[in-house]
This record gives structure tokens, sequence and C-alpha cells, in this order.
């Protein structure tokens, strides 16, 4: 992993950290309508932004591992083969950034979290997860938002392999969430006893994430 590298300073991120302070888009609204596919404050996009900290590692397929470790009864590490030998599932979702654009019908292939943990077995202290990235990111999750069953780290998007700058070789994808829970480049699932903050949650943003209670800022 490349871990010990600290994330750069960007003009992007230092504007994020300052919509955080003045809990920029927020519109009060709360509760989730049964027929309302838009979260509050969001509009739709045709597009895919790509957003990150401005370092987009490249890392081959020989050199990706995918460590889970933590509060699990046992660890892995795996190699591409592997994870491309473990059951793979194909999902669509919507994708909804906290800087208010929302994607509708991305069409993902991957492992999905549950299958992944059915491998390590967590432990039952083990209550939160801290994503990790190529690139020195981090971000947090409830174990139970990381073990929905749309949750999956994706490999593929719209029938083809996921492109680098979109988190190739492979990228978590929580749908429930806002989008910057959802780690690119991911190269390690650590799960923890007590929930620890991420990248930009230490920078203002919710621990949890949740676009229909706009669980933006922390
Ligand atoms: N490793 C890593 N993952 C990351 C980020 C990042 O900077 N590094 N940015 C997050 C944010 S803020 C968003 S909105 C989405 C953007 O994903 P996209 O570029 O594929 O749209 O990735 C998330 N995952
Ligand atoms: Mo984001």
């Amino acid at each position: 992993m490349d871990d010990d590298t600290p994330p750069p300073d960007s003009k992007l991120t230092r504007s994020k950290q300052r919509w955080a302070s003045e809990q920029k888009f927020l519109t009060g609204a709360v509760s989730r309508p049964e027929d309302e596919r838009l979260p509050p404050g969001q509009h739709l996009v045709r597009d895919w932004p790509v957003l990150d900290l401005g370092r987009q590692p490249d890392v081959s397929h020989e050199r990706w591992r995918l460590k889970i470790g933590g509060m699990v009864e046992h660890p892995v590490t795996l190699d591409w083969e592997a994870f491309m030998a473990l059951p793979q599932t194909n999902l669509r979702t919507d994708i909804h950034c906290v800087t208010t654009w929302s994607r509708y019908d991305n069409d993902w292939s991957g492992v999905s979290t549950r299958d992944l943990l059915d491998l390590v077995m967590p432990r039952d202290e083990a209550a939160f997860v801290m994503l990790h990235g190529y690139d020195g990111y981090t971000t947090n999750v409830p174990l139970a938002d990381f073990a929905a069953p749309d949750a999956l780290v994706a490999h593929g998007w719209q029938g083809e392999p996921l492109t680098r700058e979109h988190g190739g070789p492979a990228r978590l994808v929580i749908p429930h969430l806002y989008f910057w829970k959802s780690a690119k480049w991911i190269s390690g699932i650590e799960l923890l006893g007590a929930d620890k903050a991420g990248f930009w949650e230490v920078n203002g943003y919710h621990m949890r994430g949740d676009p229909w209670a706009e669980e933006r800022y922390g």
C-alpha cells in the first residue's frame, strides 16, 4: 500500500474544507418520499465527473493487492487472480456526490462486500470499516452500511474495465451513501471496533454520509 504518503493539498481540497465549515448545500429536507429518486439538494448529470485529491495512482493488475484485516477471524490479502475468482456480482445503481451531482443507472460489475466479509469473518466487536486507497485516501463507514446488499468492490462499469481516473483497477461502491465513501484504487479494508475519521471526515464531513438525510457535514 502507498498509505504512508500524505494526500496532497489542492484547490478542490481547500474549497471542500471551506464548504464544510460554511455548511454549504444544506436544504434542511430530511425524509425520503417513496417516489423520489433524487436526494435533497442534488442535481442530475449525464456525464461522470472525476473527483479525487489530484493524484491518480497507476496500479497494474500484477502489483494490485487488496488487504482485508483488522477485527476479523481470517485476514486475507487478495491478488488480482484471487479477487477475480470470487463470485461476481452485476448491479445497477445511482451515484450521489456531496458536491451535489447525482448520476443514475451505473452498471457495475465486481465482488459484493458481503462475499468479501464471508471470506474474512468479522469478529463480534467489529462495527466500523476504514477504507484505504493507493493514493493515501481514507474514508470510514459503519460496518452495516459497508455490508449493504448493493455494496461492491467494482472492477467494471457499463461493461468495460473501470478506468484509472475512476479508481481502476478496483474501487468500492456504496450506492446509498455519498460517493466520497466509495474509495477509488482500493488497497485496504480494515474492520474496527470504534469509529475513526478518514480524510474528508477529519475535514468536517459526516461520519456516515446518508444523502437522504443530507448528512453532508459532521
Ligand atoms: N482513493 C480515493 N477515493 C476517492 C476519492 C479520492 O480522492 N481518493 N474521492 C472521493 C470523492 S470525494 C468522490 S465524489 C468520488 C469520485 O469518484 P469519481 O471520480 O469516479 O466520480 O470518489 C471518492 N473516492
Ligand atoms: Mo466527492
